[in-house]
């Protein structure tokens, strides 16, 4: 770790302590940054970095609802307005028990980065909540989701921050909270992505997360002259990324052979086809229930509990050539890191938003794998939600082969702005430096273009 590196952590810790997610991010972009520090010191005198790691605003509420029983819950609600150089804040809401100011502002972090190598104008924030929607009934969620937006509303509007979904907040919660935002400000406007295709939502938004996430893996093994036809897949979770990642890795000939959620996982030796898929959509998405059911279905599945205190994830000691992480941030320690390899995985491809601790991240960047990290890999859905946008704006619908298109145009863009900006730094096949320069670079030159504010 260089000097400069070692001191900006020292600072951050002291300042913010108690974010540990927060301190993981920033150093992983701060280590990257130190090579274009070195040869460009006007960004170092601008104190970009050090002026980027502060949320240009961050917005903590007090959410007060009442049940169908009459009971009155409080929750927390936040939204982290992380930086607006090149557009307007834009970023999920994740609704998790875990959820608290650290978890948010390290996603506000990668998401500016992550907006930036998209080529379209948007800034970076996060918000959500530590409301637990599992077990809810649709009332329950609504009311929540009616008392976060009466604050919320305040903070965003189609120019100044555009929420969408992340954990725990999908098409449902985004209609109740379009809902609430439509009657408080008494006008239809393009304020949330993600939204219901008969109300302003764009055609491929729910698929965009994962088909991008397969998209950029079979990017990279283009440089490899491959593809991903008869490739063994790992895929973690099975909410919103999860099953549209084994979507498209099934439309280009791999084969998947696990799934999770935060109970346990399911590995099927046969393949996850698309029939069983289609369970799964409507196990997860209908009934709300968990992934342990597929065995008494399929059979020959064979389920495993995960629980906290595990030293690893066995999801990831299996046999395999690609993992697609979709669940969470640091589900891959370096435990799991050195499995995959060892058991033949060459390609990760990270749907989910820092799914490897720095440790683990060292080891696929030693044994030079294909590693897409999540801000390059997973940007294929804040993409569609940009063109959700330009859609709501024209107010004027696109088709879905226009919009998978153009989404398809943005993983390979990006996927050569990776390895365009790791060549120039002098670190070839480094997909994580590619990426932090390359979304660095634009936002730092908005930054100095419009002066210190
Ligand atoms: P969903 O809520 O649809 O699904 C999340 C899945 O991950 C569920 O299977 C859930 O299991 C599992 N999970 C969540 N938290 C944990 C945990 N602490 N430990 C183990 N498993 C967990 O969310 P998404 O699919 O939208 O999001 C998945 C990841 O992708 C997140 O990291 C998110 O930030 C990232 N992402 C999402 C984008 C989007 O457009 N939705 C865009 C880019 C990144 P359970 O049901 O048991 O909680
Ligand atoms: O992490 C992410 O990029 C998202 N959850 C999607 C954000 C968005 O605005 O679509």
């Amino acid at each position: 770790m260089s000097d400069y590196v070692k001191d900006l952590m020292a600072e951050v810790k002291a300042k913010h302590p108690a974010q540990p997610e927060f301190h993981q991010a920033v150093q992983e972009v701060a280590e990257s940054l130190s090579l274009v520090l070195e040869r460009h010191p006007e960004y170092k005198s601008a104190r970009i970095l050090e002026r980027i790691i502060e949320p240009e605003r961050v917005i903590i509420f007090r959410v007060p609802w009442v049940d169908d029983q009459g009971e009155i819950h409080i929750n927390i609600g936040y939204r982290i307005e992380m930086n607006s150089a090149i557009g307007p804040y834009k970023g999920g809401l994740r609704f998790h028990p875990s959820v608290n100011l650290g978890i948010l502002k390290f996603l506000a972090f990668e998401q500016v980065f992550k907006n930036s190598l998209t080529s379209l104008p948007m800034g970076g924030g996060k918000g959500g909540s530590d409301f637990d929607p599992k077990g809810k009934s649709d009332l329950k969620i609504m009311r929540f989701c009616q008392a976060f937006m009466s604050e919320l509303f305040r903070h965003i509007g189609p120019n100044t921050d555009v929420p969408a979904g992340d954990i725990g907040v999908g098409g449902r919660e985004i209609g109740y909270l379009f809902g609430q935002y439509k009657k408080l400000r008494n006008e239809f406007t393009g304020v949330l992505t993600g939204k219901g295709l008969n109300w302003g939502g764009s055609l491929i938004r729910p698929e965009a997360t994962g088909y991008g996430a397969v998209y950029f893996a079979a990017e990279m093994l283009t440089t490899r002259n491959q593809t991903l036809e008869g490739k063994i897949c790992l895929v973690s979770g099975s909410g919103n990324v999860a099953q549209y990642t084994v979507e498209k890795i099934l439309d280009l000939g791999g084969k998947v052979v696990t799934l999770s959620d935060s109970n346990g996982y399911i590995y099927d030796e046969e393949g996850i086809n698309k029939e069983k898929l289609n369970f799964i959509m409507e196990l997860k998405n209908v009934r709300r229930g968990r992934i342990k059911e597929y065995v008494d279905k399929y059979k020959k599945a064979v389920y495993t509990p995960l629980d906290d205190n595990m030293d690893h994830n066995p999801l990831w000691d299996h046999k395999a050539h690609c993992a697609f992480p979709s669940a969470t941030q640091n589900e891959i320690n370096a435990k799991d890191a050195l499995n995959l390899v060892n058991n033949g995985v060459y390609v990760v491809s990270e749907g989910a938003n820092m799914p490897t601790t720095i440790d683990g991240v060292n080891i696929f960047l030693d044994k030079k794998i294909l590693y897409g990290p999540g801000k390059a890999a997973n940007a294929g859905g804040v993409s569609v939600s940009g063109l959700e946008m330009s859609q709501n704006s024209q107010r004027l619908p696109w088709t879905r082969e226009e919009v998978d298109a153009r989404l398809s145009l943005i993983m390979k863009n990006i996927h050569k702005t990776c390895v365009d900006m790791s060549n120039r730094f002098g670190t070839p096949g480094n997909y994580v430096n590619g990426a932090n320069i390359g979304g660095f670079l634009k936002v730092a030159d908005a930054m100095i273009d419009q002066g210190v504010v």
